[in-house]
């Protein structure tokens, strides 16, 4: 795969680790959920410590949201601001998370982006952060959008191949989302080839 490193990179004091929406409607059992979902976990908790700054995403909609069915939208239920689906997964040690920002808020736009109407970037530009390390769910939707958008804020940001999953809903959608993800100079790595900085704790 192009754009793919499998060469060991140590993670930096200016690298931040994204978890795109680890929420149990997203997973097995949820309302709008990815077969694979949990297939994130193993690699996110254990990258978590390595990282100094984790931010994990919430998709937190209002009933009103126009992308639910019900509203005249594409999807079903999923996420509504503070019922249990929203939570995140048991699976996620969820005391590892240093920062939650809730997207999808604004009943309006998709809110895929955890960049779309929320204060993500000035807080890690107010942490001094570099390069964003972006795992979570959907590969195809979420995880694509806040990756493009993290580009186009001006950050580096890189995909952890085995610590996303995607919803497929139309075969290829996943090869897609990577293709314009690479074309936007988004960088692709295995979570195995992150090495923690010594000088770190
Ligand atoms: C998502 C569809 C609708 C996602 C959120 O987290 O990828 N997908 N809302
Ligand atoms: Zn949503």
């Amino acid at each position: 795969m192009s754009g793919m490193s499998t060469s060991t990179q140590i993670i930096e004091p200016t690298d931040a680790l994204l978890v795109v929406d680890p929420q149990n409607d997203f997973l097995p059992g949820g309302t709008l959920a990815v077969p694979e979902g949990n297939r994130i976990f193993e690699p996110v908790n254990s990258l978590m410590p390595k990282f100094g700054y984790v931010v994990a995403s919430r998709d937190w909609h209002p009933r009103n949201h126009a992308f639910f069915q019900a509203n005249g939208g594409p999807w079903p239920w999923h996420c509504l601001a503070g019922t249990p689906g929203a939570e995140f997964s048991s699976l996620l040690r969820a005391e590892q998370i240093d920062e939650i920002v809730d997207k999808g808020t604004d009943p309006q736009t998709d809110g895929y982006s955890a960049f779309a109407g929320t204060d993500l970037a000035q807080r890690l530009r107010a942490r001094g952060i570099r390069r964003v390390f972006i795992a979570g769910i959907a590969t195809d939707y979420c995880v694509k959008s806040t990756t493009i958008d993290a580009v186009e804020a001006g950050f580096q940001a890189i995909v952890l191949t085995d610590a996303i999953a995607a919803i497929n809903a139309t075969p290829g959608d996943e090869q897609r989302a990577f293709d314009a993800m690479r074309e936007h100079g988004v960088q692709f790595v295995e979570s195995r080839a992150l090495m923690p900085n010594a000088e770190a704790s």
